[in-house]
């Protein structure tokens, strides 16, 4: 008996189970009720009594490595065959693409405008969001009691003690390059570029939060034809060769002259169309030389240097690119709007 159990175990081990087919074959031949095992625990019965608790053991012992290899073996098919299954698969198709954002189109416009500058020697420079009042407004020659320092026009902020600090939300770029002036020495080729607050009823067309570029160049020498060159040729790079510039004079505390600036209108070549409200011109920007009185309370001496300076949405001009008719799209991140504009 303990001889057919040894020959029975080798038979065992050496039963090779590589598919379905075998894994099958080995159950009937050892496993069912008909089976090998099955026979030798009948045999059971004809072993003596002092042998029989031996034997019993060695065919539980048996029956147990059998069942083992078989449930094994089941299962190292099984992960094969999902293995084989995957290989099916054509590992050559593209992969699926997951949306997984996109540049801003205000962004794109400010890269356009970024880039445009730096070819023309423009560095950028940026600045705090959270300002101090002095130069958001006083070093560029805003006096006491100008509209703009109102309440309903700046949002201040209340730190210190008190709340007795001069602190702001900077309502325009501009005190990045008094910050430069105070820094460094002429020549200065900057633009400003970044975010900008005014408390403003919100429409469509104007919001709380808005993106400007501003630029300032000083130097010896530098004149009202320099700054017309500058916007010239940024406006033909941004808009097309063929647009068409109006300087209309205006006025600006930290500019004198200044001048605003309209481009033809670019959807409808100046014809007048619903966009430009029938004038056939757009108002792209505002300008002007750099007030004496700037340079100087920035250190600078007005008989020796001269300067331009320039300053420009970058929201409105984004609306008017891509036709949104509402600038509150550009700051409630639906991923719906941002989707429209996939590199
Ligand atoms: C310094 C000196 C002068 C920047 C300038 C403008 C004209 C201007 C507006 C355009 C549309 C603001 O975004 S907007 O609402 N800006 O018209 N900005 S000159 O002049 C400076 C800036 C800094 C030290």
């Amino acid at each position: 008996m303990k001889h057919s159990i040894e020959s029975l175990q080798q038979e065992i081990d050496r039963f090779e189970i590589t598919g379905p087919d075998q894994l099958e074959e080995f159950r009937l031949r050892f496993l069912v009720r008909k089976g090998h095992i099955a026979s030798l625990f009948k045999q059971l019965k004809d072993v003596s009594p002092e042998e029989k608790p031996l034997v019993g053991q060695l065919l539980n012992r048996l029956k147990t490595a059998a069942e083992q290899k078989y449930e094994d073996a089941g299962k190292s098919l099984a992960s094969s065959a999902a293995s084989v299954h995957s290989l099916k698969d054509d590992i050559t198709l593209p992969g699926r693409t997951r949306f997984t954002g996109s540049e801003h189109p205000v962004q794109k416009v400010l890269g356009d405008m970024k880039q445009i500058f730096q070819a023309m020697g423009f560095s950028i420079e940026t600045g705090p969001e959270l300002e101090c009042g002095t130069y958001n407004f006083d070093k560029l020659n805003f006096p006491p009691n100008h509209p703009a320092r109102d309440m309903q026009d700046t949002f201040f902020v209340r730190i210190g003690e008190n709340g007795e600090d001069d602190v702001l939300l900077r309502t325009h770029t501009s005190p990045v390059q008094i910050r430069v002036m105070l820094d460094q020495e002429p020549p200065l080729r900057v633009i400003c570029p970044g975010k900008v607050y005014r408390n403003e009823a919100i429409s469509a067309r104007s919001y709380c939060v808005f993106h400007q570029l501003e630029g300032l160049y000083i130097d010896r020498n530098v004149s009202f034809a320099d700054l017309k060159a500058t916007i010239y040729s940024f406006a033909k790079q941004m808009f097309g060769p063929d647009v068409r510039l109006r300087f209309r004079p205006s006025f600006f505390p930290f500019t004198e002259p200044s001048a605003e600036v309209d481009v033809s209108c670019y959807l409808c070549n100046g014809k007048g169309c619903k966009v430009c409200k029938q004038t056939g011109w757009l108002e792209i920007l505002g300008c002007g030389m750099v007030h004496p009185n700037v340079l100087k309370n920035c250190g600078i001496d007005p008989e020796e240097y001269s300067g331009y300076a320039f300053g420009m949405g970058v929201d409105r001009t984004a609306l008017l690119r891509y036709r949104i008719d509402d600038i509150r799209l550009f700051f409630e991140n639906d991923a719906r709007m941002l989707e429209q504009f996939r590199a």
